[in-house]
């Protein structure tokens, strides 16, 4: 029998806090998990990265694209400098993965700040730009990527390593979630729609534009970062030579949610069998988390 940390976190959600959340589309959380729960990603991590078929490529995705679009590509020293490798749904293999998403703080902390009675659990990313990567990642909003309609969605950004500026923070359009418009999800290291998606096509939007109302926090272990699936976000390169930055998102929905499914955008097997307007309930691939 394996035996997790604790589910409670290690402080509760403040008014403020909540309060942030409905009005910025983003709540910085500092130390409110335990470092035992990272320790646990940390450890199943460490394994993962043995097998190179989990994660994707951004780096090389990137230069990819740039050429074809004939746009200045990342020079060759750049390219070998660092990579930026995602991948997904790692809970559905790995235990603590598993754990971390339905187990941990996490859904109550998200219950909370949506003031759901309800959370699901839709899926898991991580996030890693080893040191001296060049690729951004390019301002989207999740919501367009999901198969989810509704007002209580979220994600919620997990550092494994101190983030800050110089190795890659998520920078967010403060209060952006309040336009409601769901835009075209894109490649992700490029400003450039997936083939064939619907939406609103996504501004273009510098990661230090000073005219705008850019958000960022400097985070470590055991802090959280939550936000709407309708707030826009992107993120630095990082620049650090010898600093790692690793991340996993956890994304959840709640109370009222329903499927849409959103032409282009990236399907689970379980999308297959729902149409547009089923509500969202437990399901092995979709599971509630809380309530
Ligand atoms: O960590 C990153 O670079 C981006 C994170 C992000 O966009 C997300 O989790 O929705």
């Amino acid at each position: 029998m394996d035996s997790f940390p604790s589910s409670e976190p290690l402080r509760p959600v403040t008014q403020s806090e909540i309060a942030s959340f409905a009005s910025d589309g983003v709540v910085y959380l500092p130390n409110i998990v335990e470092k035992n729960w990272i320790e646990l990603l940390n450890s199943s991590l460490e394994l993962m990265l043995k097998d190179s078929k989990m994660f994707a490529d951004l780096t090389a995705l990137s230069s990819d694209l740039n050429k074809t679009q004939g746009l200045a590509a990342i020079t060759e020293n750049e390219s070998k400098a660092g990579r930026f490798l995602s991948g997904v749904d790692h809970w559905k293999e790995d235990k603590n993965f598993a754990a971390f998403a339905k187990i941990s703080p996490l859904p109550s902390i998200v219950a909370k700040l949506m003031n759901s009675k309800t959370v699901y659990l839709y899926e898991d990313s991580v996030l890693i730009k080893e040191p001296c990567t060049a690729e951004e990642t390019a301002f989207h909003q999740d919501l367009g990527y999901f198969h989810l309609k509704g007002e209580n969605v979220c994600t919620v950004w997990a550092p494994l390593d101190h983030v800050d500026s110089e190795t890659g923070s998520v920078v967010y359009l403060r209060s952006s979630h309040k336009n409601k418009k769901v835009f075209k999800p894109n490649w992700f290291v490029v400003n450039e729609p997936l083939p064939d998606v619907e939406g609103n096509d996504l501004p273009n939007i510098e990661i230090d534009d000073k005219k705008l109302d850019l958000v960022r926090f400097d985070t470590k272990p055991g802090d959280l970062v939550v936000h709407h699936a309708l707030t826009l976000h992107g993120a630095g390169a990082n620049s650090s030579a010898a600093r790692e930055r690793r991340a996993v998102s956890v994304r959840y929905c709640g109370d009222d949610s329903t499927y849409i499914i959103r032409p282009g955008a990236p399907k689970k097997p379980h999308h297959e069998n729902m149409r547009t307007g089923d509500p969202v309930i437990d399901h092995p691939d979709c599971p509630l988390v809380w309530g």
